[in-house]
């Protein structure tokens, strides 16, 4: 069973995260109505406003080898949610994005926290009531409440996020069944089959998304028949 911390106001739920694994706690999810310094993949800001649903779930496996698959198991939970409560079908988007209509509704961001014992703080952060964004994503962001023109419950989905993560974690992630979670994955990807621009850390490279192999890398084809597989990066649909 998990235990959820919630906060008024916190600078990032992951830095309270990581604080809660120095207590040796795990198996619980810290919320924040508002972070100050939200972060993103590669320190990159995360605006997090009130309105949107800000959590990190602590958890401490035995192994942390396959900890990509915890980023997976959270789209997937998202992507599940969002469909029960609001009707709304959503794509992923590797590694770490849930989309609709190709604008961010939530991204991922999957933490390891080293030390004699160690842990994974997994923080999602879905934009749910928010009715304006900020100029810099006002053109790439979206939230539930622009796409469907009304309110939702935080709370709700914060429920039903931790409940499907946690079932998917329990089930499949600790007993090593992770073949699973790609599959459940696959169908929510719009990512494989189409051609794409990977940017790197220090290149771009254009392709096809041929698949994912077994820890999570996406494997694109180039020119010549390579294959590369990609670890890390962002990826730009080309439609
Ligand atoms: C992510 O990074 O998408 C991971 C975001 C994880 C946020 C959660 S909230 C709870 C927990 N606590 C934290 O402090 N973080 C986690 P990345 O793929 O690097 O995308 C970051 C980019 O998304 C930014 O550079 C912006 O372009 C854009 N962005 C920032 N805020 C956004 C928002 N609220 N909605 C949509 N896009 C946003």
């Amino acid at each position: 069973m998990y235990k959820i911390f919630r906060f008024k106001s916190l600078t990032s739920t992951q830095d309270k995260a990581k604080e809660f694994s120095k207590k040796g706690l795990s198996d619980i999810v810290v919320v924040a109505g508002v972070q100050t310094k939200g972060i993103g993949r590669f320190k990159r800001k995360w605006h997090s406003g009130k309105g949107g649903l800000w959590m990190s779930i602590l958890l401490k496996p035995k192994s942390i080898k396959n900890s990509q698959y915890l980023t997976f198991i959270a789209a997937i939970s998202v992507a599940e949610s969002i469909q029960k409560i609001s009707k709304l079908k959503t794509n992923i988007k590797w590694p770490n994005d849930v989309h609709y209509k190709r604008k961010k509704l939530c991204g991922i961001l999957t933490d390891g926290i080293f030390g004699k014992d160690n842990f994974i703080a997994v923080g999602i952060g879905l934009n749910v009531n928010q009715n304006k964004f900020p100029r810099e994503i006002s053109n790439t962001a979206t939230s539930l409440n622009l796409i469907k023109h009304r309110a939702f419950s935080i709370k709700k989905l914060l429920d039903e996020i931790t409940n499907k993560f946690f079932y998917l974690y329990e089930n499949y992630y600790i007993k090593n069944k992770l073949e699973y979670i790609l599959n459940s994955w696959k169908k929510y990807s719009d990512t494989i089959g189409k051609n794409v621009i990977v940017a790197t850390r220090t290149k771009k490279i254009y392709g096809k998304a041929i698949g994912i192999d077994k820890n999570c890398n996406l494997l694109l084809r180039q020119k010549k028949r390579r294959i590369t597989k990609i670890i890390e990066g962002d990826i730009t649909v080309r439609h």
